[in-house]
């Protein structure tokens, strides 16, 4: 496993490495940022499949009162998808930018992913915590930066990471080895300019320069939609995605 890792460093591959904490990372440029913003709803379109019922063992049923459902789908009450993620694919140029501050908070809880689909900026703390008696495994598959996969047997486990560069083709899949229904995405950007539909369909990406956008939006099984955006400054747009069994 080591030689493999050293490998992959030696052919050239990024390296993931534990959250910058040096000086270097606060003196790049901060990321632009103006008043305008994209806002919007991500349509789901056909008959809501079912949520699929997750087989989880014993343990890891016992912390759960009812069953568990699969999060790779979910149509939303008003007949929206939620867990979509949505960012600037581009129109932004330069970095790499200082990233935020504030950690991105990653939990294994209930032997389930939390969040299922997040956003996370290059350079960013991805602070992975284990709120479970028992052992989890994080295994990160990017194909830009380089793979990393490691146990966190205990309960209030932590431990830190960050992305180096930003993910050729954007969102990295998360899994856990022990537990083969645990898996979720994490979009990774030179950015923060992204949002997760909501419970409500809803996304909103805040705090843009003014100009002309491709934006992009993901959704684990349904694939990838784009349009391109113009938003003056002080201007907020809102735009419609459309996924599902009739988009
Ligand atoms: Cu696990």
């Amino acid at each position: 496993m080591f030689f493999l890792a050293y490998m992959l460093v030696g052919c050239g591959g990024n390296d993931t490495a534990p959250a910058a904490k040096t000086p270097a990372a606060s003196s790049l440029p901060a990321a632009p940022s103006g008043t305008a913003s994209i806002t919007g709803t991500v349509k789901y379109n056909g008959t809501a499949p079912r949520r699929q019922r997750l087989r989880l063992d014993e343990e890891c049923q016992a912390m759960h009162e009812g069953p568990v459902f699969a999060e790779n789908v979910i149509v939303n009450d008003n007949g929206t998808l939620d867990d979509v993620f949505v960012f600037i694919k581009s129109g932004i140029e330069g970095g790499p930018f200082a990233p935020p501050t504030d950690p991105v908070v990653f939990d294994q809880r209930g032997c389930m992913y939390h969040p299922h689909v997040f956003g996370i900026q290059v350079g960013q703390e991805l602070k992975i915590l284990n709120s479970d008696p028992l052992l989890h495994n994080i295994h990160v598959m990017p194909k830009t930066n380089r793979p990393y996969n490691f146990g966190m047997p205990k309960k209030g486990d932590e431990r830190e990471r960050a992305f180096k560069v930003p993910e050729k083709d954007v969102m990295v899949k998360i899994k856990c080895d022990v537990h083969p229904w645990m898996h979720a995405w994490a979009g990774v950007l030179p950015t923060s300019f992204y949002s997760v539909s909501d419970t409500t369909g809803a996304f909103d990406i805040q705090h843009l320069p003014a100009g002309t956008y491709v934006i992009e939006a993901w959704h684990e099984k349904y694939g990838t939609a784009t349009q391109t955006v113009t938003v003056g400054d002080g201007e907020s747009t809102a735009i419609e995605f459309s996924f599902g069994e009739g988009a």
